[in-house]
């Protein structure tokens, strides 16, 4: 069984939101356009409370895009998106939500940001995507979404280091790119194993 996995494709990551992605738009059509090849359609959205640690807005003196040390290593801070139930947090209108066998949220929990669809920031606490994964024989994922250097990145790393086999459609993905963070991204996943196509 073979899923695809569509990251984060919601208004704060696209053009005029809170944390827009380049071209975060333009994916969308070919990305619902690709769901009809996979055996199950899987989104994930990114989804915190208001005064999330992660947003530079709860650290005084601190600007989004600065990197913080949290407990669990460092952290770049971010402005203030995906709030539960807002409207940036919603998916593109444009993307075919219907197709979708699960929507899985992460970034609830306030004191961890969860980039991976798999596991919290902390590399340790899972979202439960690998049981469901492992429950209903998925063995194999690509990878869409946003952004190509956050939550796709450590998307596809756990999954590939957790064996499942993994493709990321580098075309069907956009980055935001601070401090050398899409080069470095592309990097951590051959390495791990992602075959990027
Ligand atoms: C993301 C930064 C903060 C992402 C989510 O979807 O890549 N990036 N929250
Ligand atoms: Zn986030």
């Amino acid at each position: 069984m073979h899923a695809l996995l569509v990251i984060d494709v919601q208004n704060d990551f696209c053009p005029g939101g809170a944390l827009a992605v380049a071209e975060g738009d333009r994916i969308v059509a070919p990305i619902n356009a690709l769901m009809a090849e996979f055996d199950a359609v899987i989104l994930t959205q990114d989804w915190h409370p208001a005064g999330h640690s992660s947003f530079a807005s709860q650290h005084p003196g601190k600007a989004p895009m600065e990197m913080i040390e949290m407990p669990y290593g460092p952290q770049v801070l971010w402005p203030d998106h995906c709030i539960q139930g807002s409207e940036g947090a919603a998916f593109h209108p444009d993307l075919d939500t219907d197709r979708a066998d699960l929507v899985i949220r992460k970034g609830f929990n306030p004191a961890i940001d969860s980039y991976s669809a798999l596991y919290e920031n902390d590399h340790e606490t899972p979202t439960g995507l690998d049981g469901y994964l492992r429950s209903r024989g998925i063995t194999a994922l690509t990878l869409v979404g946003l952004a190509t250097d956050f939550c796709v990145h450590f998307s596809a790393v756990d999954a590939a280091r957790a064996g499942f086999d993994v493709t990321l459609r580098a075309d069907l993905c956009r980055g935001i790119d601070v401090d050398g963070s899409l080069d470095a991204a592309m990097t951590a996943m051959r390495t791990a194993g992602v075959r990027i196509a």
